[in-house]
């Protein structure tokens, strides 16, 4: 049985609401952190080991001390709960069933920032969410944790829930701040970081729904046995949206130390495949991330088990390996066609591209039409060559990771399934025919 943090309470009745929460022991980590100094916090998140759980899994203790404190400056906090990837809706089902761990998350980070405005950025499609976070807002207010003189610390704190317009580039952290400006959502280049130049150009920290969730347990139970849950440089805990060909879709909270084949196979997580089906492959991080064959998803090229974790799952880099990303697991069982599950995320790039570099702009459109050739029985050999080499030019070249989210997904479908893109081009009328199995590997 994984250990549970975030959605220890998830099954209680009214846990949205902040008696419930209150009573669950909710805002006692809120009471213990305005108790201690901004360093004592992030001495505790540093030593907790939380990386950002939104893809890139940069270490969260070391982004908040990048943030700069020049004199008179506001500071502020942003959370991305822009959740936009493909595959990923575990920050949706934290919002809706437990937005207090949030709010009180957002007072503790706030306090160790010294963010006395902070922000959840949330995409326009979750339509009901913001109603239930500006709810539990009102709660929080009138219980005493928000507004003026926090609890007589001297400390004050208002959160502001935004809407975003259906953006998916928004989720890309600076495009979020131009949003967030009221600017339209382009990417802005890196240097300076957020950290630096953020929203109006004051020194900003952009984390996750989770990652920030995730300092409530780190303050209540301290870093250090935050940090020997999980593994390695996977600590604590992680929330995993399952979808896809399983028996069981829905958003899974694991300690990092399972495999990926307890965590498709066994009746805690996903429950198997459907009608016994074999598994063909599966992309676990969300769209973005490189997909894996079903042999290297269960062992990794050294014949060891494939965990659920930060390092097991890119060991051997994009080569043998892929990404935890934002942890959006999709499973694609025996007749699913990988060409065509690839044309459809090319589509999807394209139309989020925003257009400012050219590899990316022009890129993801040759992508998408000429997978779709392929799709439609008129593809050449040469095309999936072709294919190779845009994404190769795109990769790396562009402002935003929007870019390389477009080509990873190209490269490893080539790289991994050739055969059933040379198979597509050869017999275009046979590829139409499901279902489309592994028998011809
Ligand atoms: C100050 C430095 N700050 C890095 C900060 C940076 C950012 C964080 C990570 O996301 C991933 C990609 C996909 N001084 C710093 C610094 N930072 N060096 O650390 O930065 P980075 O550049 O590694 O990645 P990123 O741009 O934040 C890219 C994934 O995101 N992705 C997923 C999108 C969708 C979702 C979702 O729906 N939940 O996340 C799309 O590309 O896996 O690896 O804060 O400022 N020297
Ligand atoms: Fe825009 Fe694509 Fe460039 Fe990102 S990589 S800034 S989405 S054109």
């Amino acid at each position: 049985m994984s250990k549970k943090l975030l959605l220890k309470d998830a099954h209680i009745e009214g846990i949205r609401y902040f008696d419930v929460y209150r009573k669950q022991g909710g805002y006692q980590a809120a009471e213990k952190a305005l108790k201690m100094t901004p360093e004592e916090i992030l001495e505790e998140v540093k030593t907790s080991g939380l990386r950002g759980r939104g893809g890139a899994g940069f270490p969260t203790g070391m982004k908040w001390s990048f943030l700069a404190k020049p004199e008179g400056i506001p500071r502020h906090l942003v959370v991305n709960a822009d959740e936009s990837e493909p595959g990923t809706f575990k920050d949706r089902y934290l919002m809706e069933h437990i937005p207090h761990i949030l709010i009180e998350g957002i007072i503790i980070a706030s306090y160790c920032l010294g963010s006395n405005a902070s922000y959840i950025y949330i995409r326009g499609e979750y339509s009901w969410i913001p109603d239930i976070l500006e709810a539990a807002i009102e709660e929080v207010r009138n219980a005493g944790f928000l507004g003026k003189n926090i609890l007589g610390t001297g400390f004050d704190l208002e959160i502001y829930v935004q809407r975003g317009a259906g953006a998916y580039v928004c989720g890309e952290e600076t495009a979020l701040l131009e949003s967030l400006e009221g600017k339209r959502g382009n990417p802005r280049l890196k240097p300076p970081f957020p950290a630096v130049k953020g929203l109006w150009e004051r020194p900003t920290v952009v984390n996750n729904v989770e990652s920030i969730a995730a300092v409530v347990p780190i303050i209540n139970m301290t870093g250090a046995e935050y940090a020997k849950i999980g593994v390695g440089r996977s600590t604590g805990t992680k929330l995993i949206s399952a979808c896809g060909n399983i028996n069981k879709p829905g958003v899974y909270e694991i300690d990092m130390t399972i495999t990926v084949e307890e965590f498709i196979y066994s009746d805690e997580y996903c429950g198997g495949i459907p009608n016994g089906k074999r598994l063909k492959a599966c992309i676990p991080g969300g769209s973005s991330v490189p997909i894996l064959p079903a042999n290297l998803l269960l062992k990794t090229i050294k014949g060891e088990p494939r965990y659920m974790n930060y390092e097991s799952l890119s060991d051997g880099g994009f080569a043998t390996g892929t990404m935890m990303g934002s942890g959006g697991f999709i499973v694609l069982d025996e007749d699913q066609s990988v060409v065509e599950h690839t044309m459809t995320l090319s589509r999807f790039y394209n139309h989020e591209s925003c257009g400012q570099c050219t590899p990316c702009r022009e890129g993801t459109g040759w992508l998408y039409r000429i997978l779709k050739k392929i799709v439609n029985g008129e593809g050449e050999m040469k095309d999936i060559d072709l294919l190779w080499d845009i994404q190769r030019k795109i990769e790396g070249n562009t402002i935003c990771p929007l870019g390389d989210a477009a080509a990873w997904p190209v490269a490893a479908a080539i790289r991994h399934f050739r055969d059933e893109f040379e198979y597509y081009v050869k017999t275009p009328e046979l590829a139409k025919v499901k279902p489309f199995g592994l028998a011809h590997y």
